[in-house]
């Protein structure tokens, strides 16, 4: 087994049985990666996002609110009318803050997480793509509908992936994330509308398959987790994930990187939020302003990101 160095904030360095688990399954758990200081850090930031400290101008979704407006247009909820009738809380989802708040720009360019990335995926070269954050409040009772960040991503390539990092403890009661394994071998299916299947509008892929309604049949691996976990996906793995259900809330980060063969791909059928580039042309190497440069496995860390 090699051993690598371990990366200055990480509590551990990954290991090769971890490479070789996101290889094969498109997914894998790493328990205790982060150390107390960069824990506590996503946890500040996330208050810049939802907590008392928020900034200004946020882009931010409210699904609770979103999720009748959808069914009165005759999307079909995951949560039954019983269980939204019982909802209390709120599922929320702020994305792609990181041009916004500088603070959250610091998290996803200098948490020691591009050099995890890196070695999940084989890349030479890590830019950062984007983060996001996701609060579901005690009893908000909706699922995140299965899906994969790719339609949602106006980029193509494999070397894209998705590192979440849970706030508090998931168990499946309040939110565990679910990963169908080996899924990051699928095409790529419609995106949705994250409380719903029905897929986004405008969408030129084909739906899912019902995933919800027929859970035994696919390989899904529900993941518990603690604070100072870390869970990667592939852009193509398929994953969700089921309400909250109890008196906690239940609060993640994600941060995605891209290693060097993502090219610029803008997509139809995208929510508002997703991240379009002002800077590039279709086919580019994904370098611009919002997706900056950050990593080599030559220099290590930059001391300025390169932005094009
Ligand atoms: O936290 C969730 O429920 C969804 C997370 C997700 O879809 C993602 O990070 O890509």
């Amino acid at each position: 087994m090699s051993v690598a160095p371990v990366p200055e904030g990480l509590a551990r360095p990954v290991r090769d049985e971890e490479v070789a688990c996101y290889a094969e399954h498109g997914v894998v758990h790493l328990p205790g990666l982060l150390d107390p200081v960069w824990l506590a850090e996503a946890e500040r930031i996330f208050g810049l996002v939802f907590g008392k400290e928020r900034a200004e101008g946020l882009n931010e979704l409210n699904a609770s609110e979103l999720a009748p407006m959808l069914q009165a247009m005759g999307a079909e909820l995951l949560a039954s009318n019983e269980e939204v009738s019982q909802a209390e809380g709120l599922f929320k989802l702020g994305t792609f803050n990181h041009l916004r708040v500088p603070d959250l720009r610091t998290l996803g360019i200098h948490a020691p997480l591009p050099e995890v990335a890196a070695r999940l995926m084989g890349a030479n070269r890590i830019n950062f793509y984007g983060d996001q954050f996701f609060l579901k409040e005690p009893r908000s009772m909706h699922r995140t509908a299965f899906h994969q960040d790719a339609p949602y991503f106006h980029l193509e390539g494999d070397q894209c992936c998705t590192i979440w990092m849970p706030l508090d403890v998931v168990v499946k009661s309040n939110s565990a994330m679910g990963y169908i394994r080996g899924s990051h071998r699928w095409p790529i299916y419609a995106a949705n509308g994250f409380v719903t299947r029905q897929p986004m509008p405008g969408s030129p892929e084909k739906p899912l398959p019902d995933i919800e309604g027929h859970e035994d049949d696919y390989d899904i691996q529900w993941v518990e987790c603690q604070p100072g976990d870390a869970i990667v996906h592939h852009v193509r793995t398929v994953h969700g994930s089921t309400g909250n259900t109890t008196d906690r809330p239940r609060r993640a980060v994600s941060l995605r990187y891209l290693g060097e063969d993502c090219r610029y791909h803008p997509r139809e059928g995208t929510p508002p939020d997703s991240q379009k580039s002002e800077h590039l042309s279709p086919g580019d190497p994904m370098a611009s302003p919002e997706f900056p440069l950050i990593w080599t496995r030559d220099e290590g860390y930059l001391p300025e990101p390169v932005t094009g």
